[in-house]
């Protein structure tokens, strides 16, 4: 049965000479077939650089902005219209441009998990493994605002010793995993080394031993010489982690952190999707070239690779 969803998804995939991205937080099967898997912006830009003409993201809304962002002239496809992203959807462009004109003189970092249109009204995107970075590169003088995990940025104001201004979002599936969780875990399994995502409540990150990114746990599980971990963010990457080192336990810091939209795509979904060309996310041109100067500020102050 999945065989034939498989040959299928292969089969409409070269015919609309399409790519396939799924993100670490997918369901397993999805992130088998993708053609590459990894964190959000990653994906947008390996997408970016292949010269397909049709990107299915198998993630949430968000993701496919990002994508169709940085890849203008391909067709961008969500196979959930609904797969959207809470966090995201907590701080609005209104709201911002409420908050830039509260705070004049301030610079804007948005984390990359925004809609299209707070990309537009920031100076700087960041995801989660290169936010520090970010900030640490803005002129000391000015005030930062933060938006839309506060979790994050409170992380970052730890990592900067910088004064910021958090607006209160956060991820519903990373506050999940509670202290308790995190306690229970260590008791159970103390030779494991405990990583967190830095959308996580501040009482769980510290109680962790690394505050990663997912693709920085995915490095450093691979890098590693431990045998035993434990992982406090979305449970789907735990597939990957198992995949890469199979020598190695993964135990998920709380099966509670299950993303309720990252698991509404599905095989039958992505075959609909590529059939019927849809949902086609389309960021309109004066919001992506916006947004995007915010990208690529972000990606002049990391240094060359
Ligand atoms: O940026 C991403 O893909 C997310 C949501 C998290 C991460 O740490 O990669």
């Amino acid at each position: 049965m999945i065989a034939r969803l498989l040959d299928k998804i292969k089969t409409l995939k070269d015919s609309r000479k399409a790519v396939i991205l799924a993100h670490n937080y997918q369901p397993g099967e999805i992130q088998d077939l993708a053609d590459f898997c990894g964190d959000s912006l990653g994906l947008s830009i390996k997408a970016a650089e292949t010269d397909a003409e049709v990107i299915v993201f198998c993630g949430v809304q968000f993701m496919a902005e990002t994508a169709a962002i940085l890849s203008p002239h391909k067709r961008v496809l969500l196979p959930d219209k609904y797969a959207g992203c809470p966090l995201a959807d907590m701080i609005t462009a209104e709201q911002l441009r409420g908050l830039k004109r509260d705070h004049p003189d301030a610079l804007v970092v948005c984390y990359v998990n925004s809609t299209a249109e707070v990309k537009a009204e920031s100076d700087y995107c960041c995801t989660s493994s290169n936010a520090v970075e970010v900030v640490n590169s803005l002129p000391t003088e000015r005030p930062i605002l933060f938006v839309p995990d506060r979790h994050l940025g409170q992380f970052v104001s730890n990592e900067t010793g910088r004064d910021i201004v958090l607006w209160p979002g956060y991820c519903r599936t990373h506050v999940t995993i509670t202290k308790e969780d995190m306690i229970a875990a260590r008791e159970k399994y103390p030779d494991a080394i405990v990583m967190a995502h830095p959308e996580c409540t501040e009482p769980v990150k510290e109680l962790s031993d690394e505050l990663l990114s997912t693709g920085q746990m995915l490095k450093f599980a691979a890098e590693s010489d431990a045998t035993r971990f434990i992982v406090a963010t979305e449970v789907g990457i735990i597939h990957t982690l198992k995949k890469q080192r199979p020598d190695a336990q993964f135990i998920a810091a709380s099966d509670r952190a299950v993303c309720p939209n990252m698991k509404k795509i599905t095989l039958d979904k992505i075959i609909a999707s590529l059939e019927d060309m849809i949902y086609e996310v389309i960021v309109p041109e004066e919001t992506r070239v916006r947004a995007r100067k915010s990208l690529d500020r972000m990606v002049e102050t990391l240094p060359a690779k």
